[in-house]
């Protein structure tokens, strides 16, 4: 381990003899190997949809029923998927590694939580939540927001019909920003793991943490969009990747 954190370490602003705080953010790739779509891939879900119709507040209120289906569909998909050993490794870093770790992900799926990672900011929402917009509140949620019919459940809140998917759509704030950037402009390495770096604000967080004096790695099948920000960059499938630098990370 001492060999990988002075290397990290090198390069850091931060670095004192404290074991180097790091911050993992994950895109779709990280579960691509687990059967899930990514987006941008050929055959991936912008290639079966379109974005301006399920991913932006305007597409919803213009057809609701579709975008309820699309996500009602995604949600239904997750029963029949595992966490692979890229989500497994990151799992094994949170519960065997002594410095500061965050786990931010853009994924809206629940494989990092059922492989064993215990804390997981999901910056873009997730599939198992349904926000009201009569009442604001969350509620945990496993069912279809499309009913037989075209009806619409209830929020178990305030009863009124009117959940939609807990998701980031684009023009909307992702979650959690002044934790995430309070995290990256304190981190001594920061990871991107399968994420193209065509959205921002994540793409975005390399420099913000390279700024700010941390090491930085990229994990990626191919170069992303950002690939020339990062110190170092590691291409291949998650499923290698990972659990080869959590390997190296935790010495063993
Ligand atoms: C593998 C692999 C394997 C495959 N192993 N790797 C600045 C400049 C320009 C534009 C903007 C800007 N700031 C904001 C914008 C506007 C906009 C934006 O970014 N537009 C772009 C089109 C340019 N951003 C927003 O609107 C965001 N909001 C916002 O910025 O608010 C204001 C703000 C201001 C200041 C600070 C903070 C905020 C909101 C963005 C919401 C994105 N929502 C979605 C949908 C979520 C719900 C859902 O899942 O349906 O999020 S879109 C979609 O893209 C989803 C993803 O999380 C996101 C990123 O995709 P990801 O994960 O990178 O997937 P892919 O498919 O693109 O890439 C997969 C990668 O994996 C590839 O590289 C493969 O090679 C690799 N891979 N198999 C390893 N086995």
């Amino acid at each position: 381990m001492a060999c990988q954190l002075e290397q990290y370490g090198k390069h850091s602003g931060h670095m004192t003899n404290h074991s180097p705080s790091i911050v993992i953010l994950t895109g779709a790739g990280i579960s691509a190997e687990s059967g899930i779509d990514t987006f941008r891939s050929a055959g991936g879900l912008w290639e079966q949809h379109k974005v301006e119709d399920v991913a932006k507040p305007e597409g919803f209120a213009r057809d609701p029923e579709l975008v309820l289906g699309f996500y009602d569909a995604r949600r239904a998909a997750l029963a029949g998927v595992e966490p692979n050993a890229a989500h497994h490794a990151l799992a094994r870093l949170a519960a065997e590694y002594s410095g500061e770790l965050l786990l931010v992900t853009q994924n809206v799926d629940d494989l990092h939580e059922r492989g064993g990672s215990p804390q997981v900011l999901h910056m873009h929402g997730e599939l198992k939540s349904a926000l009201c917009q009569s009442c604001e509140m969350r509620s945990a949620w496993d069912a279809p927001m499309l009913e037989a019919g075209g009806r619409r459940p209830k929020c178990p809140i305030c009863a009124a019909p009117s959940l939609r998917p807990d998701v980031v759509w684009f023009g909307e704030m992702p979650y959690q920003m002044e934790r995430i950037y309070a995290a990256l402009s304190a981190c001594d390495l920061f990871v991107s793991i399968g994420t193209s770096g065509a959205v921002y604000p994540a793409a975005g967080f390399v420099q913000e943490a390279r700024g700010a004096g941390a090491a930085t790695l990229e994990l990626n099948l191919e170069p992303s969009e950002g690939s020339h920000h990062f110190a170092e960059a590691r291409h291949g499938p998650a499923s290698q990747l990972v659990p080869q630098w959590v390997g190296e990370m935790l010495g063993a």
